[in-house]
């Protein structure tokens, strides 16, 4: 009998285009994860909710989120591919879940406190609760594996707390989940700034590679990056802009660093330079191609976003149910 495939669920939020950083630290990795798992992949849009947004361009940015993922290389017929909004088990889960963790551990979030910083006029709950949704997506659908940036490490690591602790006092209801953190690209850096995360929210363009730039521009941005002046294409923490850029070569080209620094020995920074702005406008033109077809298919796209809702739902519902029974809910009369 064939083993059943252990499950992987991931998201992001349904906000802007997607950056580099998000596609090298994350969508990559799912999409090279595919095959060995049975997925579920979430447009993040509840979670989107904790920053203000312009209603119409909320709903184009999530539709664009969803054809990215398929333009990207996920099969929205193989892996399930879904609004988190069009279940409303995770907002449900999210408050059980919420009376079983303490303020004391929402406390500690470092983006709650990066992001309070950053919206200082609007410090929402959501913002604050924003872990304890995340970790009621994940343990919906019984996750084993996690794959997330760095960044999203410790908010990992309180949905595990947060699962032991209620299978603890009702059993096993939960998979306790396990991160999966690429070993290159977990951590792009700005090209302008090689000690803060590439981030699309970043004011300055040319720190942020866009999944949609083209080809001049992802050029252009390379060639400003942020570097040094000992013109030695070498990898080391005395050298954060290219170590950066090493990094990005090395996660799409599968190359080592030793090999990097051979291929680039005696030649300047320009040519090591064009050399990853060339690679990296390589490997996303396929994407803004399909991209492009995807969102010019709106019966095609719809269909995907309502089946793999309906597919998202069932499964989902089996957890919800079984959490709802173990806390002692009554369950509706029919
Ligand atoms: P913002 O910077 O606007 O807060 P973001 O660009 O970090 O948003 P998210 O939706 O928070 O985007 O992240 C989606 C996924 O991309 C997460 O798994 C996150 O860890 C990953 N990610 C985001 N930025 C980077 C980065 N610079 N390097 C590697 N992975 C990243
Ligand atoms: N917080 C995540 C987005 C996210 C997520 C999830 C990721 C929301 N729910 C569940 C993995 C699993 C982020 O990338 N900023």
């Amino acid at each position: 009998m064939e083993k059943e495939k252990k499950i992987l669920y991931s998201g992001m939020q349904a906000t802007a285009t997607l950056q580099l950083g998000n596609y090298l630290g994350a969508l990559k990795n799912w999409v090279n994860l595919c095959d060995e798992y049975d997925c579920f992949f979430g447009i993040m849009d509840l979670h989107s909710l904790t920053v203000r947004q312009n209603p119409a361009e909320f709903r184009q940015n999530a539709r664009k989120l969803y054809a990215l993922y398929v333009a990207a290389g996920l099969d929205p017929e193989k892996n399930c591919i879904y609004y988190q909004s069009h279940v409303s088990g995770h907002a449900e889960l999210g408050w059980i879940l919420d009376c079983f963790t303490y303020m004391g551990e929402l406390n500690r979030m470092t983006q709650f406190k990066d992001k309070s910083a950053k919206h200082a006029d609007n410090i929402n709950a959501g913002l604050y609760t924003y872990p304890v949704l995340m970790a009621a997506d994940i343990l919906l659908y019984q996750a084993d594996v996690v794959p997330v940036g760095a960044d999203q490490k410790q908010h990992l690591e309180i949905t595990r707390d947060i699962a032991t602790r209620f299978n603890n006092i009702y059993g096993d209801v939960f998979t306790i989940p396990e991160p999966y953190i690429g070993k290159t690209g977990a951590r792009i850096m700005s090209l302008q700034d090689p000690t803060k995360k590439m981030s699309k929210s970043d004011e300055n363009i040319n720190s942020t590679i866009l999944l949609l730039d083209d080809r001049d521009s992802i050029i252009r941005k390379f060639k400003k990056a942020v570097t040094d002046s000992e013109a030695i294409v070498r990898y080391g923490d005395d050298k954060p802009g290219i170590s950066n850029l090493m990094n990005i070569y090395s996660t799409i080209t599968g190359k080592t660093n030793e090999e990097i620094e051979r291929e680039f020995e005696g030649r300047g920074y320009g040519d090591f330079k064009l050399a990853v702005g060339e690679c990296v406008a390589d490997e996303l033109a396929p994407i803004q191609k399909r991209y492009e077809e995807l969102m010019a298919d709106k019966a095609y796209l719809n269909n995907c976003i309502k089946e793999n809702a309906d597919k998202a739902r069932y499964f989902s519902n089996k957890t919800l149910r079984k959490v709802q029974k173990k806390v002692g809910l009554t369950e509706q009369i029919r």
